[in-house]
């Protein structure tokens, strides 16, 4: 019979050299498949003689017998090795350090939107807010815009392609103005049934439309204006309440304060409202910072008060600029580039 121990020695070798299962399989199927050389070996022994058969049916039997423990130890060998692998590559350092998530912050002007809105909450003033869209009427009309006004014009205001349901023309506001008209009229309605009207004090900081841009003009702006309506009120107070505002805003106890004749539509008579800072780069210079008046009867009217008893008092100023002058920034299109560079200054 062939000697059993070089095709014991093959199988050895080629399960050892067996990189993967598959290989492992195909070289099993060399030597104990149907027609594996050890499967021939054991067929050969039917031809030899009794006495023969049986000495040599125990060497292919052992033999056999070691090979399927090689090919076992193999199939362990390259499946743990497998895992290894696996476990390697999928390794998770624990003990690494976890991804923060970035921290946001808050946009310069929104702070000082919370600052403006802060300041005036604490001298009892409430706070408004309405449609950024707007009817021609709440926007101009009821603020004593002449209907041939300059401001009216496609040039100055975007207008929305619908109307209202009245086929009044709607645009974006220019100004919050005619939320202070929605909020007065909704103020007198509610105390229709009383006696008398209580005062009403209230700031509309919002965003604001025009057709404009340039380094000091972006086509979406801030503005806060205010309203107070009183019995007996006068330029005194609202002087008072602007100067005591705007000291704390800048932080500035010696902020000088001047108002200036100037002209609006919608109060009479009107100023324009200066500061000076008595240090720092802009010391004594005079810089214009807000826009005042007097409301003109005929809005007080649009109210829905009587213009003899009521005398109202109103402002408004742009967040931009309060922004600009609060932190030295030169160019207003910093505000709108979304650069983290300039945004992360102020958070
Ligand atoms: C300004 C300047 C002067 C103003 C007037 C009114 C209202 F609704 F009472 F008529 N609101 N805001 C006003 C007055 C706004 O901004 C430069």
């Amino acid at each position: 019979m062939q000697d059993v121990e070089p095709i014991v020695a093959r199988a050895f070798a080629e399960f050892a050299c067996s990189a993967d299962a598959a290989q492992l399989e195909n070289a099993k199927a060399r030597f104990l498949g149907k027609s594996g050389e050890l499967t021939a070996l054991l067929k050969s022994l039917a031809a030899l003689a009794p006495a023969e058969r049986k000495s040599a049916g125990a060497l292919v039997n052992a033999a056999k017998e070691r090979i399927e423990a090689a090919l076992a130890a193999r199939r362990e060998a390259i499946a743990s090795a497998g895992l290894e692998a696996r476990l390697a590559e999928e390794a998770l350092d624990v003990t690494l350090p976890g991804r923060r998530r970035g921290r946001g912050g808050i946009h310069p002007l929104i702070r000082s939107w919370q600052r403006v809105e802060a300041i005036f909450r604490s001298i009892g003033f409430d706070v408004a807010d309405g449609p950024e869209i707007e009817t021609d009427w709440y926007n101009f009309t009821a603020l004593n815009n002449p209907e041939n006004h300059p401001a009216r014009s496609m040039q100055d205001t975007f207008y929305v392609d619908v109307s209202d349901e009245h086929g009044q023309p709607l645009l974006l506001r220019t100004h919050t103005s005619p939320m202070q008209v929605r909020y007065a009229r909704m103020w007198v309605e509610r105390f229709r049934d009383a006696a008398q009207v209580p005062p009403i004090k209230v700031i509309v900081p919002g965003r604001c439309y025009r057709v404009d841009s340039d380094a000091t003009h972006s086509p979406m702006f801030h503005q806060v204006e205010g309203l107070w309506i009183d019995e007996n009120i006068s330029f005194a107070d609202l002087k008072g309440v602007y100067t005591d505002f705007l000291r704390r805003f800048f932080e500035s106890d010696d902020l000088a304060v001047r108002f200036r004749p100037s002209f609006f539509p919608f109060t009479e008579p009107s100023a324009e409202i200066d500061v000076a800072f008595q240090s720092g780069p802009l010391e004594g210079k005079w810089l214009e910072i807000s826009g005042a008046g007097q409301v003109h009867p005929d809005v007080v009217r649009n109210f829905g008060l009587d213009a003899e008893h009521y005398i109202g008092f109103a402002f408004g100023s742009g967040i931009e600029r309060l922004t600009m002058l609060r932190y030295g920034i030169n160019d207003l299109r910093l505000f709108f580039d979304g650069d983290l560079r300039f945004l992360k200054q102020f958070s």
